[in-house]
């Protein structure tokens, strides 16, 4: 753009003076040819005159000769009073010797000259009445060629153009040179530096930056040394609050238990999902944040104290961002931790994940009506897995004591006692992010006895709510030998104890958003959605979580109360999920299916009730949607938690909007107030939905603000607090 600009200006200004300067010289060029035109007219006037008088045709005919072949003269004509030809030179061009000039000086008495185009070239013909007795006579002409001016305007503009694109090359390397090397570069090393500072690796800014920009760096400097005066003040203020319990936990204030508590010692999460993927889009790499409550959860935890996470390797291009050992620090914008990722074989993949994990233990704790499926090969997939990653976790540690260890879920039920065996040390925790089924039910597992025992490695087995606690004891007193210690609520085995504690998840609240402007209504318009209500579904595509209910109650409410119809639309974001197992497959095209079986039903020519949206939404982006919408429909079949409640709760900061929660959802024993269903019933839930849309707003407010009051006292960082002191504590 400057670049563009200052040619521009440069070329303007060489094409102004080029073009001066060619006038110029055209000028100066005509002046003298028209002189020399004259000097010659003048002295041949008087030789010829008096032949012409006399008429005397030959004589002037070989005046004429002698004088035409002079250089530059194309000819010379004599013409008699009637400006008929009394002798012409053989070359003079037709031009000239047919000119209306010849008439027009014999007319007025006065020389003229003009230029002609003759056989292509530019000629300055020149006339001069001839006089006898003050009477003319006739009229001489002589003819020069002007091409010579052209030629030498042409090289003028020729000669200016070339120097003009060398003074185009020199400035443009001239400004490439300077802004990559002056400005590029000192600009890079500053931001860099301002990037550390932000996230705490250094102190200050850059001082060995370039002279121009020390005005701006030292302003910064400013600014950077209040930033850390704030931090002081606020990590000061929140080892204050520390003393006083009840007020709300922050990022700030984990962080300074974690230092206050573990006096340093360093926090390793371990998952199979990773917080960030990189993919490789058209030779660009992009990173994203999957869907999923066990990372919404953890990731504020690890940005607010450090640490490493270790998972499963997942994009196509993590290999390719990460360094040798698998590591990178994340988030990738202002890292603040360390991911190390694990890397799997496709049939590992297929035995541990999809397998065992998803079609195994995943259908079997959750009570969806979905048949668990067992396979040998998948249990040693599984297995082997859970070694991979208790090797990757171990090499880790090997040089840090009394490390503190969080395994999180389903898929690595194993690890903790792996751990345990080479480091009796370490202070091992497992948290299971789903139910945990009646001892009856778990008893199916073929292999429910070393699941068992590989969590009972871990010092702290952590469930969402008491019920599961219950039901893990339990299936732990009928399934293996251990002492159960109901009043510790621990299990011990072999001189080993395992505390079995409830830890209801929840999300960052006070998140790190930045302040909300009004929602912005453009993201459903753009999706056509323009009805007076609207009602928000958002949910992995998994089967437990209930939209083809969820859709039935929607059909259920338009039936029943047909004054919603134009005026409702339910919304359903839906991220894709476990593509690779034929359940989920089936699942999402059951849920596509319904959803246009219902718009076929009720779709008018510009409205249709169900817009599905069967992709991943960005956090801002729902928060925007929980924003607009005047209900959340949370359906769950079962489910450990289901943040996707708590986090429509947080994001109604002016405490409208209502929450239809399904009493299956482990968060419907932290959040009463919502309007509990039970989603079986398309009936409950089409009520629950008029129920929520004719709720006077001193209600809504009630309601939202008791559960705004809940999540905010139990937040994410008073769980990870509560964990690790529990931990540390065993
Ligand atoms: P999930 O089953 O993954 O988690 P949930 O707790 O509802 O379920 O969390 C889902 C998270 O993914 C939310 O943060 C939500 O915003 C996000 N999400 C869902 N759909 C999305 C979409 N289409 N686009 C973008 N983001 C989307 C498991 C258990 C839960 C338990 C959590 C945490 O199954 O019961 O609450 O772990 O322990």
């Amino acid at each position: 753009m400057v670049t563009a600009a200052v040619i521009g200006a440069v070329s303007l200004i060489a094409a102004g003076f080029t073009f001066i300067q060619a006038n110029q010289e055209q000028v100066d060029l005509t002046a003298r040819l028209q002189s020399r035109a004259q000097l010659l007219a003048d002295s041949l006037a008087e030789s010829i005159t008096p032949s012409v008088r006399n008429a005397s045709t030959s004589s002037v005919q070989r005046i004429v000769d002698k004088f035409a072949t002079q250089e530059r003269i194309e000819g010379l004509g004599v013409f008699d009073a009637s400006a008929s030809p009394i002798a012409i030179s053989r070359d003079i061009p037709q031009a000239a010797a047919s000119s209306s000039l010849i008439a027009l000086v014999m007319d007025e008495n006065e020389s003229a000259g003009a230029f002609v185009l003759g056989d292509g070239q530019s000629m300055y013909v020149f006339a001069e009445p001839l006089t006898s007795d003050d009477r003319v006579i006739g009229a001489l002409v002589v003819v020069q060629n002007a091409q010579y001016i052209q030629d030498r305007l042409w090289i003028i503009w020729r000669d200016n153009l070339v120097r003009l694109l060398l003074q185009i090359i020199i400035v443009t390397s001239a400004i490439f040179v300077l802004v990559r090397w002056v400005f590029f570069r000192p600009l890079t090393r500053l931001v860099d530096s301002l990037k550390s500072v932000r996230a705490g690796v250094r102190t200050e800014t850059d001082g060995a930056v370039h002279a121009f920009l020390r005005p701006l760096t030292s302003e910064l400097s400013k600014m950077t040394s209040s930033l850390r005066q704030a931090r002081t003040a606020a990590s000061e203020e929140a080892r204050l609050r520390l003393q006083k319990i009840d007020s709300p936990w922050t990022a700030e204030r984990l962080r300074e238990f974690i230092k206050a508590y573990l006096k340093d010692r360093p926090i390793f999460v371990v998952s199979n999902a990773e917080p960030y993927v990189h993919t490789k889009v058209r030779n660009k790499i992009e990173w994203s944040v999957p869907a999923g409550g066990v990372i919404t959860a953890i990731e504020p935890v690890m940005e607010a104290c450090g640490g490493t996470w270790i998972a499963c390797g997942s994009g196509n291009a993590d290999k390719e961002t990460a360094d040798k050992d698998g590591k990178i620090r994340v988030p990738p914008d202002e890292p603040k931790y360390t991911l190390k990722r694990v890397w799997i074989t496709p049939k590992e993949r297929k035995g541990y994940y999809d397998g065992l994990s998803n079609q195994a233990l995943w259908p079997l704790c959750h009570l969806a009506h979905v048949r668990p499926q067992f396979r040998k090969e998948d249990w040693a997939e599984y297995r082997k897995v859970n070694v991979l990653f208790a090797k990757s976790l171990l090499e880790e540690i090997r040089h840090i004591e009394r490390p503190i260890i969080l395994v999180q879920d389903y898929h690595l039920a194993l690890a903790p006692a792996l751990i345990k065996k080479s480091r009796p040390d370490a202070q091992v925790a497992i948290f299971w992010h789903i139910p945990w089924p009646s001892a009856a039910q778990f008893a199916i597992c073929p292999w429910r006895k070393e699941i068992l025992e590989g969590m009972l490695g871990a010092d702290l087995v952590g469930f969402h709510t008491q019920q599961y606690c219950n039901n893990f004891m339990d299936t732990v007193a009928s399934e293996i030998e251990a002492r159960i210690d109901y009043e510790r609520f621990s299990v011990f085995r072999g001189g080993h104890q395992s505390r079995v504690e409830p830890f209801p998840i929840s999300i960052a609240f006070p998140g790190n958003a930045e302040p909300d402007s009004p929602a912005d209504r453009s993201m459903i318009e753009s999706l056509g959605i323009r009805t007076e209500y609207l009602a928000l579904g958002v949910d992995r595509l998994d089967y437990i979580k209930g939209i083809p209910e969820r859709l039935r109650g929607i059909e259920f409410l338009l039936d029943s109360h047909p004054e919603y119809r134009g005026k409702l639309t339910f919304l359903q974001i839906a991220s894709p999920t476990r593509g690779g197992i034929e359940q989920f497959q089936e699942y999402a095209q059951l849920v596509i299916s319904e959803a246009e079986r219902i718009n076929t039903k009720f779709a008018t020519r510009d409205w249709k009730p169900v817009v599905l949206e069967h992709r991943s939404y960005s956090h801002k982006e729902l928060r925007v949607l929980y924003q607009l919408a005047n209900v959340c429909l949370v359906t769950s079949l079962h489910d450990g938690m289901n943040l996707v409640a708590k986090e429509y709760v947080a994001a109604r900061t002016e405490e409208g909007g209502v929450l239809v929660l399904s009493h299956f959802a482990g968060a419907s024993r932290d959040l009463p107030t919502a309007l509990v269903i039970n989603p079986y019933s398309a009936e409950e839930t089409a009520e629950a939905i008029h129920k929520a849309l004719t709720m006077p707003e001193s209600e809504q407010h009630r309601r939202m603000k008791s559960m705004r009051q809940s999540v905010r006292e139990y937040n994410i960082y008073r769980w990870s607090a509560e964990i690790i002191k529990t931990l540390a504590g065993v």
